[in-house]
């Protein structure tokens, strides 16, 4: 699915975050200490090779909302940029630093005149945020910043599950739709 808000496309697909190569960056949901983990993360790293540790782990520790941004080595981007997302029930308000994670990606990307970018569905594994409530938050954060950005002309959602990639279609249908 793909949806404009002004010159900029958000695009929904389902598949692998680590395999976006016409992407010039790549947002990770990364632990506070910038360490390899498991879910997406475990991919980035293993697909990036260990020198992305080593830059990353060095940025550490960051706050809920917080996002830094590296070099993304053997990755076929240009960066990594990395946010801790909230872990749901634990940090709070959990919507609000959600929604920081994009909006500081968005920072990031806008800074170093970046075009292309891919996100997962920030703290929808591990971190346990429900996969509805997530969408709302993100696909919110990433329509209303949209509007402001400058140099993004391509946001995509990597989703990993044919639910997920629904849940997060319902969710841009309805905002989208609100927004008229
Ligand atoms: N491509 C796209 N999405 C993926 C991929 C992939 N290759 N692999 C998993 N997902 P999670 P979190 C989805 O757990 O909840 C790590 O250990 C997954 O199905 O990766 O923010 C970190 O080091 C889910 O919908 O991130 C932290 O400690 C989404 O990506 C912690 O987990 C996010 O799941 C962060 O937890």
């Amino acid at each position: 699915m793909m949806k404009r808000i002004n010159e900029i496309a958000i695009e929904l697909v389902m598949g692998d975050l680590t395999d976006q190569p016409d992407c010039t960056a790549i947002v990770n949901a990364a632990n506070a200490e910038l360490v390899r983990g498991g879910g997406v993360d475990g991919a980035i790293h293993r697909a990036a090779g260990p020198e992305l540790e080593r830059e990353s782990s060095a940025l550490g520790p960051i706050s809920p909302g917080d996002a830094v941004i590296t070099g993304a080595y053997e990755l076929p981007n240009r960066y990594v940029i990395h946010c801790l997302g909230p872990v749901y029930g634990r940090d709070e308000p959990e919507d609000e630093l959600l929604a920081n994670c994009y909006r500081n990606a968005f920072m990031l990307a806008e800074d170093r005149h970046i075009e292309t970018i891919a996100f997962p569905a920030i703290s929808t594994g591990v971190f346990g945020y429900p996969m509805e409530e997530a969408a709302v938050v993100a696909l919110g954060a990433i329509i209303q910043t949209a509007r402001e950005l400058n140099n993004v002309k391509l946001i995509r959602m990597v989703l990993h599950s044919r639910s997920a990639l629904r849940v997060h279609e319902d969710a841009l249908e309805c905002l989208c739709e609100e927004d008229k």
